[in-house]
């Protein structure tokens, strides 16, 4: 049983998040053009593949509530990175920098923040880049500049994280020692092979 009240809140909640899913929408065109054009021109396709989502309102409670935050739409828009997150997946670790480079270039897309996991793993091994971009979007009566947060990486980091996600989701941050090693050293070899990969790419390419 929801009264006007409810209702308003879940119609405002709505509408937020629609924005949200505008501006996933705005950055996927833009990777796929910069996809398409850059294979046109290179005869390299820098992307794989590329996925999004925009968080469900429960995940969003629950992160707010994790954090210690107001369940408050101003609060999530300024405290919550990753309510719209788009994951990029490229073929070579070149060029998980070079989508950047070219995203960096544009003038409507704004950098706010960088975090480097490639450069810098975490303990557990994760390796990726991440990004939380800000992109202007237009409305009926106004223009929204939205975060988005861009997780970059390659097939095969891709393929490690979503297996260690599956494996030790449930484990949070206490992965039993053992497992802890196991994890990282297969983390390792994932990046040996980016590196031996991208090495035969950089001979066939240059
Ligand atoms: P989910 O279920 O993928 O949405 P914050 O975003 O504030 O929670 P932080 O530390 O600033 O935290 O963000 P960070 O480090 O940039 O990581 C955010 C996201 O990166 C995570 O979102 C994961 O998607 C991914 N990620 C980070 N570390 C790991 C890791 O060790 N393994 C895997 N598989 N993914 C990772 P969520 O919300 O935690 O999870």
């Amino acid at each position: 049983d929801i009264g006007p009240p409810a209702l308003e809140v879940y119609r405002q909640l709505s509408q937020f998040l629609l924005v949200y899913k505008f501006a996933v929408e705005e950055l996927m065109t833009k990777l796929r053009i910069l996809s398409e054009e850059f294979d046109f021109v290179h005869r390299h396709d820098p992307i794989e593949h590329i996925t999004n989502r925009v968080k469900r309102p429960e995940a969003i409670m629950e992160k707010l509530r994790r954090k210690g935050l107001e369940p408050d739409l101003d609060v999530i828009a300024e405290h919550l990175d990753d309510v719209a997150g788009v994951r990029v997946v490229c073929p070579f670790v070149s060029d998980v920098y070079g989508v950047e480079e070219m995203l960096r270039r544009q003038h409507d897309v704004k950098i706010l923040r960088t975090k480097d996991y490639i450069a810098s793993p975490k303990p557990n091994g994760y390796r990726s880049l991440h990004l939380i971009v800000q992109i202007p979007v237009f409305l009926s009566d106004r223009v929204e500049h939205v975060k988005v947060e861009v997780q970059m990486r390659t097939i095969a980091m891709d393929f490690w994280a979503t297996l260690e996600h599956k494996l030790f989701y449930k484990y949070d941050d206490h992965v039993p020692a053992d497992f802890a090693d196991e994890l990282a050293s297969t983390a390792a070899i994932a990046a040996q092979l980016d590196a031996r990969m991208e090495s035969l790419h950089q001979r066939l390419h240059h």
